[in-house]
C-alpha cells in the first residue's frame, strides 16, 4: 500500500508536468544522460540506449527505493537469521560472510515488476498508481556473494520450514516471503558485490538478496534479518502490493490479487523512445528477458512487413537477459519497430498484456517509434561521419 500511496500523485501525469521536482534521496549520481528520473526523488530508470555491455554498469543500473536509501556501516551491521524454521538463530558480521563462506558470483538480471507501466497505462487508456516507469526498470549485473542455502543450512532449516523471508533495514522494512525451495536454489545469493564492486548503497550495500528470475520486489535489499517460517507469511509486499489484481478496471473493486513471482518473457530494443535514426544500413540491437525461462526466439517486424528472426545471443541462461540484433536497411521517413521474444515455453509477447489494477508485468509487444531523417547532402555526408550504428554509448 505504502507504495500507491506514497507516489500516487505521480501516475497518469506527464513527467514533464510543472510539478516541483522531488528532493533525491539516493546516494549515486543519476546524470540525465545515462538514468531517466520517474520524478520521485527514489527511482532512477536506465536509459535503453546506454547500455554498452552485455552488463549494466553500476552508474546507470536503475534505483527502486520505497524509502530513502539508508546509510549502513558494515562494522556495526549483522545479519539475523530466525524464526520457528530454523533450529537455532544466528548472527553474521559483514566479516563472517566474507570469510567464512564459499563466495559465488552469478550474472542474473533484476527487473521490477512495474517496468513499462507507463506504456501499460497508455496501452489501456487508463493511469496506473505506481511508479511511472517506461523501459528502464531492468538491469543485469554480476553478483558476487554468499549462496542464502549455506547460511541457512548453518542454522538449522527444520523439516517443517516453508518459507523464507529476507527483511531489510530501509524504513519501510521492505520484506517478502519466498518458498523454501526457491530460498535453497543454487543461484539465490546474498549479495555483497556488483559487478566486481562492494555492493553500492542504492543497492543495498552491506547485503542484498538476489532472486534469480522472479521480479525485482523479491530481491530484498539492506537486508538485516532472514525469518524462516513453518506458516506461511502475509505480509504488504504479497498480499496489497506486487500482487496480480484482475477484474473489471471500472469498478476497480478490491479483490485478493495472486502474488507475482516469475517475471513474463519481453524484450527492450535499445533506442531512445521515439528514437531517431540515419538513413540505409543501421544495426538495431536489444535485450530480451524470459524470468526464471530461457528465452528461445526473437523476432521483429517493421512497418507492416513480415516478421523476421533476429540474431539471437548464443550464450542463454535462465534468469539472465539475452542480447540480440538485426539490420535494417533504413528508408526515409516515420517507422514502427515491433520486436516480439518467445520463450522456451512456447509463451510469446502478447499484442496486449490484460489489464491489472496495479500495473505489472505488462509485456506486450510494443510499437517503437523510430524517425529515418533524409540522407544528407553529399558534401557534409563525405566528411566521415560514415558510421550508420543506432547505437551511441
Ligand atoms: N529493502 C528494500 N529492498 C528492495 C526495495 C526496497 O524499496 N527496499 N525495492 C525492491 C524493488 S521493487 C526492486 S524492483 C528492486 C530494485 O533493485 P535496484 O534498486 O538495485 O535496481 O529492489 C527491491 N528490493
Ligand atoms: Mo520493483
Amino acid at each position: 500500500m505504502e507504495d500507491r500511496l506514497r507516489h500516487g500523485a505521480a501516475s497518469g501525469t506527464p513527467r514533464t508536468a510543472a510539478a516541483p521536482p522531488a528532493t533525491r534521496q539516493v546516494v549515486k549520481p543519476t546524470p540525465a544522460d545515462l538514468m531517466e528520473d520517474t520524478g520521485t526523488g527514489l527511482n532512477y530508470e536506465t536509459r535503453p540506449d546506454r547500455i554498452p555491455g552485455f552488463l549494466t554498469p553500476v552508474d546507470r543500473f536503475f534505483v527502486r527505493n520505497h524509502a530513502p536509501t539508508p546509510r549502513i556501516d558494515p562494522a556495526a551491521w549483522s545479519l539475523l537469521i530466525e524464526g520457528d524454521g530454523v533450529r537455532r538463530s544466528v548472527s553474521y558480521t559483514y566479516d563472517d560472510l566474507w570469510r567464512r563462506f564459499p563466495l559465488v558470483s552469478v550474472v542474473r538480471t533484476i527487473e521490477c515488476a512495474g517496468n513499462r507501466r507507463r506504456l501499460f497505462g497508455a496501452e489501456h487508456g487508463c493511469g496506473f498508481e505506481g511508479v511511472s516507469w517506461e523501459r528502464g526498470a531492468i538491469g543485469t549485473a554480476e553478483w558476487t556473494g554468499v549462496r542464502l542455502r549455506d547460511l541457512l543450512e548453518a542454522a538449522g532449516v527444520t523439516d517443517d520450514a516453508c518459507e523464507v523471508m529476507p527483511e531489510g533495514l530501509d524504513e519501510v522494512r521492505a520484506r517478502r516471503p519466498m518458498p523454501l525451495a526457491k530460498a535453497l536454489a543454487p543461484d539465490t545469493l546474498l549479495a555483497l558485490a556488483m559487478n566486481g564492486e562492494v555492493l553500492p548503497a542504492d543497492h543495498g550495500h552491506p547485503a542484498r538478496v538476489v532472486v534469480s528470475g522472479w521480479l525485482g520486489a523479491a530481491s530484498i535489499k539492506w537486508v538485516g534479518r532472514i525469518e524462516v517460517s513453518t506458516r506461511r507469511l502475509r505480509v504488504p509486499w504479497n498480499t496489497d502490493d506486487y500482487v496480480l489484481i484482475a477484474g473489471d478496471p471500472l469498478t476497480g473493486r478490491p479483490a485478493p490479487g495472486v502474488p507475482i513471482t516469475g517475471i513474463p518473457v519481453a524484450s527492450l530494443v535499445e533506442l531512445p523512445w521515439p528514437a531517431q535514426l540515419s538513413p540505409g544500413r543501421n544495426i538495431v540491437r536489444g535485450r530480451a528477458f524470459a524470468g526464471e525461462h530461457l528465452v528461445d526466439a526473437v523476432h521483429y517486424r517493421v512497418d507492416d512487413g513480415p516478421w523476421h528472426a533476429a540474431d539471437v545471443d548464443t550464450r542463454r541462461e535462465p534468469g539472465v537477459w539475452v542480447r540480440w540484433q538485426f539490420r535494417w536497411d533504413a528508408q526515409p521517413g516515420d517507422h514502427v519497430i515491433r520486436v516480439r521474444a518467445t520463450d522456451d515455453q512456447g509463451r510469446t509477447q502478447p499484442e496486449q498484456t490484460p489489464w491489472n489494477a496495479l500495473g505489472y508485468c505488462h509485456h506486450s509487444v510494443l510499437a517503437h517509434p523510430v524517425h529515418v531523417a533524409e540522407p544528407r547532402p553529399r558534401s557534409s555526408a563525405r566528411a566521415g561521419t560514415g558510421a550508420r550504428t543506432t547505437h551511441s554509448v
